[in-house]
């Protein structure tokens, strides 16, 4: 039987956005979605002709509404991507699981441990998809790495170096309302209480975590603001303790001058190590203790997990909108196989879950602490 294209909504994401323009790209790369409604925008007017632009049949002023009257419709949407800020993420994502609709989230999940963890349970009990959007995951080489550490390839994990530095905050840009992405990223009502930490460094956390498949079980940690007059941190550096012994470090910053989006994984075992930098994608190092270093590249190495992530054919550079592509593909996957009742196909399963969302909310929350209290070591909790 011909297999249908998934119906997907849209809430947030209008004209001057950023990440809601990559959802779109990312939805359709692998034909599995066709965009069918949306709320783009709070802004009525801006709703409309955002839609317009995108091609969207269905606009809607208001997101409740639209998962109201999506759920009614015989031919309403299967899922809904939300790439609103962060404030909106919880609500919309209730008002869309309340509804029945599946969920593909932005990161972070929420912004607070307590309203993430309420939204798990919510997305659990619904029994309806809930993915996060960590791109990073969605690498070839990414899933390699972490194939090659859960075979043993590194021995025993002791040291994770995790970096993202950019540079584009490091002037007060959010100031005169002219840069929409900086401006609401800056804000604490809108981003939450962790600026650069929230922004970026859950995308490290969530990179050490996917690859290593450890997370850490204390912190201590440093948030600082560099600008004058910003109201949210815009840079963090924190160590980690993990309970296997192994001892990591994580830093990120958006005022690294020269720093365009680099997020470099560094993993130490007693065997080998390996190198992973997102502005390469397409090589991953792998180091074996006193051996000569090996740049395995993508569509050359035999993973399974890689091949799943992998659209052409070596020497043909893939990047970040395949990677993005590829949790929209995953996400398909699984919603396909829910709505049939069946179990999701196995290489479908390293997509992102509201549960690893609501990790990275651990880890904000025993940042957002320990750097109140000076660099105290904090434990995060794990039930
Ligand atoms: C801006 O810092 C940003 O667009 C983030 O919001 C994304 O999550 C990151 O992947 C790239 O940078």
């Amino acid at each position: 039987m011909q297999r249908r294209r998934l119906r997907l909504g849209m809430v947030g994401g209008g004209q001057g956005a950023f990440i809601g323009a990559v959802h779109r790209i990312a939805a359709r790369l692998d034909d599995r979605f066709e965009l069918v409604a949306g709320a783009l925008s709070s802004d009525p007017g801006r709703a409309r002709a955002s839609a317009v632009e995108a091609g969207i049949a269905r606009s809607y002023a208001d997101w409740r509404e639209m998962a109201r009257a999506e759920a009614a419709r015989d031919d309403g949407i299967d899922a809904v991507a939300i790439v609103t800020p962060n404030h909106l993420h919880a609500p919309v994502a209730t008002a869309f699981l309340e509804a029945g609709i599946h969920v593909i989230c932005d990161k972070p999940l929420a912004v607070s441990l307590s309203e993430g963890e309420a939204l798990a349970q919510l997305a659990h009990s619904k029994k309806r998809l809930f993915a996060l959007t960590h791109t990073y995951s969605g690498y070839p080489l990414v899933r390699h790495a972490r194939e090659l550490v859960e075979h043993g390839e590194l021995g025993e994990i002791r040291v994770v170096q995790v970096e993202y530095a950019q540079d584009w905050l490091a002037e007060p840009v959010e100031t005169g309302g002219a840069n929409r992405q900086a401006g609401w990223r800056t804000d604490p009502a809108l981003a939450g209480p962790a600026g650069c930490l929230g922004d970026i460094g859950t995308h490290a956390y969530q990179l050490a975590a996917f690859v290593t498949g450890m997370m850490p079980r204390a912190l201590c940690a440093e948030l600082h603001t560099f600008v004058p007059g910003r109201r949210i941190d815009d840079h963090v550096q924190a160590m980690l303790r993990y309970a296997s012994g192994a001892r990591g470090m994580l830093w990120a910053s958006q005022v690294a001058s020269g720093a365009e989006n680099a997020l470099r994984l560094r993993v130490y075992g007693t065997k080998a190590g390996l190198a992973f930098d997102q502005e390469e994608p397409n090589a991953l190092w792998f180091t074996p203790l006193g051996g000569a270093a090996e740049r395995l590249t993508r569509a050359r190495v035999t993973s399974p997990v890689a091949a799943h992530a992998t659209r052409v054919p070596a020497g043909h550079p893939e990047g970040y909108l395949e990677a993005f592509a590829q949790l929209y593909k995953d996400a398909a996957l699984q919603i396909d196989a829910l709505n049939d009742g069946r179990a999701p196909p196995p290489e479908s399963l390293l997509l992102t879950t509201v549960d690893d969302g609501v990790d990275g909310l651990r880890f904000i929350d025993a940042v957002l602490k320990s750097s109140a209290a000076d660099g105290r070591w904090v434990e995060i909790a794990r039930a």
